[in-house]
């Protein structure tokens, strides 16, 4: 592996290969290839090879069917921006410490992917009546061995309801960004679900089973799921799927020292799941007030948006808090508090931003001689 590969990305773990996005150089709605985070559950990349990759789509289904790889690709394509959020993104916010990798805040990035909808491939295959969801199954195995145990050696396998498999904009991607899929992204196809977290975004993806009752694997209920509560008792586990609304701040980022009495451009980006974001807001006093941010960039369905907000900054040198809340169209803003019961995952309460406020420079030695 060339490791110039890695340039620009913060290695939180080198095998299995977990790469992050520094999200204050955040610039564009696009994150290039080389900067888009990496998150795999198995040491090895599975080695697929184009010429011999096999898709098979199976289960409750008239007609089961193998495709490869040429094949897949002559069936009509999209294209489409989607922001793919690691449902860990910002786990470094937590306190007390949860277990898992420590994401700051650059486990999320955004891509224009290329594929064939998940839905023509499905009704290919003829889906039975009984269907209620669709599993995909990477072909990466291994054991994972810390608490939650897997059983044994298992595969990356994850599934989205029938309904959601059947949206035009559920994606089995081949392409990103322009580019061939890397084998850290999935080569030859991953599927791409637009709007929910990472996880269901399975990368080298080789069997599409359709189930007729809800899938319970490792990855769908030990793990990347959490407890729902009844009568004050933890009752079930329930996968996580849909993103939730947040706002991330890209500068200043934490603890930056920024010159009191200026304005300070402060940007970040905004998402959420499969609605949009409506709104975003900036507060620098702990959250009592908020102001607007503006727009920088143009909506577009399940893509992040850039925001920018012009901060007047103190005159007095000291330490500031500043946090920015983004709302949905349907009216739901981001919680100041942690909800606990999320465990290790949906970090999505308002992030506050330590800064630094230190003396405006003196004028410069050349600014004298003039
Ligand atoms: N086969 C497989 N698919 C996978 C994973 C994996 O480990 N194996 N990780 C998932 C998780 S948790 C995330 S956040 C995304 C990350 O996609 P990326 O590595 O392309 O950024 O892939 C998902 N798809
Ligand atoms: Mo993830």
């Amino acid at each position: 592996m060339n490791d110039s590969r890695l340039a620009g990305l913060i290695i939180r773990e080198k095998d299995p290969e977990n790469l992050e996005y520094p999200f204050s150089t955040l610039d564009s709605v696009i994150t290039p290839n080389d900067r888009f985070f990496v998150r795999s559950h198995f040491p090895a990349l599975p080695p697929l090879e184009a010429r011999t990759w096999r898709l098979r789509v199976e289960g409750a289904v008239d007609k089961p069917y193998e495709i490869g790889y040429d094949a897949l690709l002559k069936m009509p394509s999209r294209t489409l921006a989607a922001t793919i959020e690691c449902a860990g993104n910002g786990r470094i916010f937590l306190s007390p410490k949860a277990r898992g990798l420590q994401w700051e805040m650059g486990a999320v990035g955004t891509a224009e992917w290329t594929g064939i909808p998940l839905a023509a491939v499905l009704e290919r295959a003829g889906v039975q009546k009984r269907a209620v969801e669709v599993v995909l199954e990477g072909a990466d195995t291994g054991e994972i061995t810390e608490e939650p145990k897997s059983p044994g050696k298992i595969s990356f396998a994850r599934s989205i309801p029938i309904k959601k498999a059947q949206q035009p904009d559920v994606l089995l991607a081949y392409r990103m960004n322009g580019a061939e899929l890397t084998p850290s992204h999935g080569f030859p196809v991953r599927a791409v679900v637009p709007g929910w977290y990472g996880m269901a975004s399975v990368k080298w993806l080789v069997r599409i089973i359709v189930t007729d009752r809800p899938f319970t694997g490792y990855f769908q209920t030990a793990d990347y799921a959490y407890w729902a509560r009844r009568d004050g008792l933890p009752a079930q586990r329930i996968p996580l799927g849909e993103v939730e609304v947040k706002a991330q701040i890209a500068r200043p980022a934490r603890h930056e020292a920024i010159a009191a009495g200026t304005v300070y451009r402060v940007h970040g980006a905004a998402w959420t799941g499969e609605t949009e974001v409506a709104r975003v807001e900036v507060s620098a006093d702990g959250g009592h007030t908020w102001e607007a941010a503006r727009w920088r960039s143009a909506p577009l369905p399940y893509t992040w948006r850039l925001w920018e907000y012009d901060w007047k900054t103190p005159d007095r040198p000291g330490n500031m808090m500043l946090m920015a809340r983004a709302t949905d169209t349907q009216g739901h803003t981001q919680p100041m508090e942690r909800d606990a019961h999320r465990a290790t995952y949906m970090i999505s309460h308002v992030l506050p931003i330590p800064v630094q406020i230190v003396p405006a420079p003196s004028p410069s030695v050349d600014a004298w001689e003039i």
